[in-house]
């Protein structure tokens, strides 16, 4: 499972934004967001860049933090 921190998140509209965007990815299922951390979590089923994933959020308007 990886997880990234995601700011900015106020309600959950934002969580519901986030969720479509990450699953939109290639390679990314089962993504799990929380709004209380403040983070998002996925499963890869194949090797995904961490950069994508971090762009991905920042342009939907959020600020993505570490991948890990
Ligand atoms: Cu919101």
């Amino acid at each position: 499972m990886k997880k990234v921190e995601v700011k900015g998140m106020s309600c959950m509209h934002c969580v519901g934004s986030v969720e479509k965007a990450l699953s939109a990815i290639d390679g990314v299922s089962d993504v799990k967001v929380s709004l209380d951390d403040a983070c998002a979590t996925f499963e890869e089923t194949s090797p995904v860049d961490e950069a994508l994933i971090k762009e991905t959020i920042n342009k939907i308007g959020f600020e993505a933090g570490e991948v890990k």
